[in-house]
């Protein structure tokens, strides 16, 4: 294995989250596998109810995958919020590259100083002024920020309300302002099916994430290969 930094490294444009929860009860390793397979370039970790132990071993599991499939210096490896499970895994000799948080998980100033230069930290940018926000966040910490939820979604139903009492959800054309806007990469997902997957694509973010989407089809690797097909097909270089 050679030592490329997925720092510099970071493609976020197919981008798969899980955990136990979100996947029907079935084992999560052989789905990241699926998604390893057909060509995802960024897994992260996320569990609101795994234990630090449970977390740390899903861990392995996916960062096994990922080097059994020859991928370990294209695909990036982040664990959500939790910088305890990230430092142990390191410390462990797990190969992860780094974290994701919200803004109001542990700041990213911290996460910097604690896992160094080389690490990737993404942010979730969900703020009702958004984008004074991607412009004020110090973005020499962060490399790229979550935009979403394109749609309102049962697998984060805390989503962020307006004042009317419903979920903010990002529309296309505020998508496409958002991407000329920010200097650093955005990846857009909450409630991204297959059908959103075209114009998406087309508004110039730098990619979809999804949960539920791949997790709970009855054909992980199918479904995963059709959504990342449809990016492809439709993303246009900003
Ligand atoms: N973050 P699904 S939406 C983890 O808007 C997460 O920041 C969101 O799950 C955000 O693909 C979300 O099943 C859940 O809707 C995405």
């Amino acid at each position: 294995m050679t030592n490329v930094s997925n720092r510099s490294n970071l493609d976020i444009s197919a981008y798969f989250v899980v955990g136990p929860e979100n996947t029907k009860n079935r084992p999560v390793a052989p789905i990241i596998k699926d998604v390893v397979d057909a060509g995802y370039t960024c897994i992260q970790i996320r569990s609101k109810t795994a234990s630090a132990l449970e977390l740390i071993e899903l861990t392995k599991e996916a960062a096994d995958v990922i080097e059994k499939a020859g991928r370990a210096d294209e695909v990036t490896l982040l664990v959500d919020d939790r910088l305890d499970v990230v430092l142990a895994a390191k410390k462990m000799g797990i190969k992860i590259d780094g974290i994701h948080v919200g803004q109001s998980d542990i700041p990213v100033e911290i996460c910097r100083a604690y896992l160094g230069e080389d690490a990737v930290i993404g942010l979730s940018a969900r703020t009702h002024d958004l984008f004074d926000y991607i412009k004020t966040a110090d973005v020499s910490l962060i490399d790229y920020f979550g935009a979403g939820p394109l749609h309102e979604t049962e697998t984060k139903p805390d989503c962020g309300t307006g004042a009317d009492g419903k979920v903010i959800t990002r529309s296309f054309e505020e998508l496409a302002e958002l991407a000329k806007a920010s200097s650093i990469p955005i990846v857009v997902g909450g409630g991204v099916k297959l059908a959103d997957i075209p114009q998406l694509a087309e508004t110039g973010v730098d990619g979809f994430f999804v949960i539920s989407a791949i997790s709970e089809a009855d054909n992980p690797r199918a479904e995963a290969e059709k959504l990342i097909e449809a990016w492809k097909e439709n993303y246009k270089r900003k």
